[in-house]
């Protein structure tokens, strides 16, 4: 399957700088094996997704659960596939930890997007705290459980595992580690959805850069990264992207 490298940019950056980086970003890209998906905070989707080009896919970090109505601060699948989305990224630790975001409600989210045409990426990851009890396959199998709508594999549905202690802090699992936990992913998704969950696309994502990108985008059952912090330079990025 072709590798997905997404840019998380979170809650960063102007007007400005979103359109330089998503022309840098599509500068350098001509050639690239993996898929390349930027994923700007709502206010530059537009701009953003015109200075990327039709060769590199442009994505929300969030959507409502609701196809539409009063939702003050809210925003449909709908009108991220109508300004040009083709993913969503829902579910990450982020937002579980400011929102209160449960597996139910990235559920909902995730069928939300399925009826909107987009192809949902749902965040999963252990706490340290959780990692440390001996406990991250369990709390990630029960997540993965609570937050897949049934139609994810047949739309080609996107797991992003970020072990929430790695995000933005520099420090990753061991190799091993990360592997364990991926053959732990494909299993839930074999097991749930048989022959298509083998299909689908599992990220690693946690403080990802181009100096540990290549050795982990090498492990089994890593089928690309969601990068956070190195997204937000193009040439950091396009390395990251250079390691598949
Ligand atoms: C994890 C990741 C992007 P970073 O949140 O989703 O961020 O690469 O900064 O750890």
């Amino acid at each position: 399957m072709r590798p997905l490298i997404a840019g998380n940019w979170k809650m960063h950056g102007t007007l400005l700088e979103a359109g330089a980086l998503a022309e840098g970003v599509r500068a350098g890209a001509a050639g690239a094996r993996a898929e390349l998906l930027v994923c700007p905070p709502f206010p530059y989707l537009v701009p953003v997704g015109g200075a990327l080009g039709a060769d590199i896919a442009l994505g929300g970090q969030d959507c409502h659960a609701r196809e539409k109505g009063a939702h003050t601060g809210d925003v449909a699948a709908a009108m991220l596939q109508d300004v040009g989305a083709t993913y969503v990224i829902l579910g990450h630790s982020e937002r579980r930890a400011d929102h209160g975001e449960t597996d139910a409600m990235v559920r909902s989210k995730a069928e939300a997007a399925l009826a909107a045409g987009l192809v949902p990426i749902v965040c999963v990851g252990e706490s340290e705290a959780q990692r440390l009890a001996g406990d991250a396959e369990t709390v990630v199998t029960q997540q993965l459980d609570g937050s897949l709508p049934d139609g994810f594999a047949a739309a080609g549905g996107v797991v992003a595992y970020e072990p929430v202690w790695a995000i933005g802090t520099g420090r990753t699992p061991t190799e091993a580690e990360i592997a364990a936990i991926h053959a732990a992913i494909r299993a839930n998704l074999e097991g749930r959805f048989g022959t298509p969950g083998g299909g689908l696309r599992i990220l690693y994502g946690g403080s990802v850069k181009p100096g540990n990108a290549k050795a982990i985008l090498a492990l089994p059952h890593v089928d690309g990264a969601l990068v956070g912090g190195a997204s937000l330079a193009a040439a950091d990025f396009l390395a990251i992207a250079a390691g598949v």
